[in-house]
């Protein structure tokens, strides 16, 4: 384990607030769309219900994406590519920064909102050309809906990607848990996975989580500031087990 630990990292929306894309439960998110509430948007009855609602909602957030630019925790995160070779980056977001910051194996759990799909017959376009197309949301050539290619609350994850995230969760020394609430499953369980098969948990996260009990060992703080110092505290705590 000295020589090569294996480490998963997990991120969540945490992660990215300091690029500027907001998290799921807080003010910006909520004042700009004070009518619904994230959970009421990210679902496949609410795309049914108010499809033009949901893709102007997924228009803005991907503005944001667009406009963002990888900050201080995924460079670092990044940058242990070469003490880690097999360090395995498991995303909750869609926003691709992980990738931007140059981290090369990246499991995506909730898909990506830089792709969209047709409802109807799947096929996949880029969503810098799908916000352009006429319509909210536009009409593939098929008559179905483009729709974000995202994972909604009662879809199931892709499988292959759970599979290998659950897979590397349930054989790794170390699991790095960044900024997620812990609290949309079957993600979260995957912190579950690892503290059951032994591996040792790091919960970087400005708040408590509800899986906080669990970890082996806690940093209060933004990712930002915390991850680029965290790489001797890794080196030394690894060193001692
Ligand atoms: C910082 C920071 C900084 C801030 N530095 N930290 C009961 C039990 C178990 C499961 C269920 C249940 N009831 C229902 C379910 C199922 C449901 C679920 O989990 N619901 C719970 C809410 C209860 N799950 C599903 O439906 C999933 N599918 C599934 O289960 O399939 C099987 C099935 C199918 C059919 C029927 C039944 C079962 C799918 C879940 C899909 C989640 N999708 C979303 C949207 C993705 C697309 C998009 O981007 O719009 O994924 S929802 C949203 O939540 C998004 C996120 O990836 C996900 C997690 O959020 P995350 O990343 O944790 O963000 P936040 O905002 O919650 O937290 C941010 C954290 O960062 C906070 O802790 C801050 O403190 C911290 N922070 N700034 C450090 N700078
Ligand atoms: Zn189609």
């Amino acid at each position: 384990m000295r020589e090569a630990p294996t480490i998963v990292v997990f991120t969540g929306a945490g992660i990215s607030q300091e690029s500027g894309i907001p998290t799921f439960r807080d003010e910006e998110g909520r004042g700009l769309w004070e009518r619904f509430r994230p959970e009421e948007l990210a679902t496949p009855e609410a795309f049914a219900a108010h499809p033009e609602v949901v893709w102007r909602w997924y228009r803005w957030r991907f503005e944001k994406v667009r406009a963002a630019s990888p900050n201080a925790g995924h460079l670092a995160i990044a940058s242990w590519q070469a003490r880690f070779p097999t360090l395995l980056v498991v995303t909750q977001n869609v926003d691709r920064l992980h990738q931007r910051a140059g981290s090369r194996d990246v499991v995506e759990l909730h898909g990506d909102l830089w792709t969209a799909r047709c409802d109807r017959c799947g096929r996949e376009v880029e969503m810098t050309a799908a916000i352009d197309m006429p319509g909210e949301p536009p009409r593939c050539g098929c008559g179905g809906r483009y729709r974000p290619n995202v994972v909604w609350f009662g879809e199931t994850l892709p499988y292959a990607a759970f599979e290998r995230a659950h897979r590397a969760a349930a054989g790794c020394d170390l699991l790095l848990v960044v900024g997620t609430s812990a609290r949309v499953y079957p993600a979260a369980g995957l912190i579950e996975v690892a503290a059951a098969a032994g591996s040792a948990i790091v919960e970087v996260n400005r708040d408590e989580t509800p899986l906080s009990p669990l970890a082996t060992r806690t940093f209060r703080g933004a990712a930002g500031a915390v991850l680029p110092r965290l790489a001797d505290e890794l080196e030394r705590w690894l060193s001692r087990s």
